[in-house]
């Protein structure tokens, strides 16, 4: 769907909601990359820690994937890094091919030049959801090799329980059994920590989560005025999720042209942004696991309470 038709939808509901993959056009992927950079959100730093040790421990079992594919890459600096620890001492594999999916054209560009400085040039770019990115994993199987399909950062964190679990049985779906998913996902943790990261003191995520407004002034010719609305992060602790929300601090008409919508916001009213759920770790487990994964080995940081699991496709139940 295009970003008119999901503003005109999303923002035609009660509660109001846009979905989140909007916030990463050019200046929305950089402000996710400084929000990585910030002390109090430790997702990235942590998870590149682990994934060196997860590539060390994987260039030690023979043989390698034939194919690595990553969802949703972001900038392309994680997966650099995995590959150059996958490779081991000889430096990185450059003939390795590498298959990046995500709906950012943006991400994808500096993706592609971030390997390509790290010497990696056999790279598939896949502009599209990560559906489009699995049905070609499944049609071009590597002659002779097995693909290891990545899905880093807690990107699944983002999705809602049911959405996570019917997304990893599309992942299953397109592998066989022997195959590698390796997931990195943020767990619970203290709920200070949580609200830290999510509404630091510099002021980063709030410039993220505005951006949207911004875009959708930019783009779909709204006149948002982004003064009037307050970024607004709260725990919501039976979902065990951060929710995101950008709240009006009056009442006020919008009028988005490009998405044919003229929107009336009560002072105080909402529009939900993002939800970004932590596992506990059994959870985690036994979603995957129904999937119709076995877990392999999982790399956990317990101070930063982040876990990186790889998991292997395991023969499907007969019927
Ligand atoms: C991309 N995703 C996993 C991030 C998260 O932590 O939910 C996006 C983000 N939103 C605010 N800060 C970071």
């Amino acid at each position: 769907m295009s970003f008119a038709s999901e503003v005109r939808e999303g923002l035609g509901e009660r509660p109001r909601r846009l979905p989140p993959h909007w916030f990463y056009d050019e200046l929305g992927s950089r402000l996710f990359d400084a929000i990585c950079l910030l002390p109090w959100y430790r997702i990235t730093r942590v998870e590149q820690r682990l994934l060196a040790r997860a590539a060390r421990a994987m260039s030690q079992t023979a043989p390698g994937p034939g194919l690595v594919a990553e969802l949703g890459p972001g900038n392309g600096e994680k997966l650099a890094l995995f590959l150059g620890g996958l490779a081991g001492r000889g430096g990185v594999d450059g003939s390795r091919r590498v298959l990046l999916v995500d709906i950012s054209p943006e991400a994808l560009s500096a993706a592609t030049a971030r390997l390509a400085k790290a010497g990696i040039v056999e790279v598939t770019a896949l502009r599209g959801p990560y559906e489009k990115g699995l049905a070609r994993i499944a049609r071009e199987r590597p002659p002779g090799g097995s693909p290891l399909v990545l899905f880093l950062g807690s990107n699944i964190g983002n999705f809602e329980p049911a959405r996570a679990s019917r997304f990893l049985k599309d992942v299953r779906s397109a592998l066989k059994a022997g195959d590698r998913f390796l997931l990195g996902a943020d767990l619970v943790k203290p709920e200070k920590d949580l609200l830290l990261a999510y509404d630091d003191p510099l002021g980063v995520s709030a410039a993220f989560n505005l951006n949207v407004l911004a875009r959708m002034n930019r783009e779909l010719e709204a006149n948002f005025d982004l003064a009037t609305f307050t970024h607004r992060v709260v725990w919501n602790a039976p979902q065990r999720c951060i929710e995101m929300h950008l709240v009006s601090r009056r009442a006020q008409r919008v009028r988005i042209r490009g998405a044919r919508l003229d929107l009336l916001l009560r002072k105080g009213e909402s529009i939900f942004t993002e939800a970004s759920y932590k596992y506990d770790p059994a959870d985690l487990r036994a979603q995957v696991e129904a999937a119709g994964f076995a877990t392999r080995r999982r790399f956990l940081d317990r101070p930063a309470a982040y876990a990186l699991t790889l998991y292997e496709a395991v023969e499907e139940p007969g019927p």
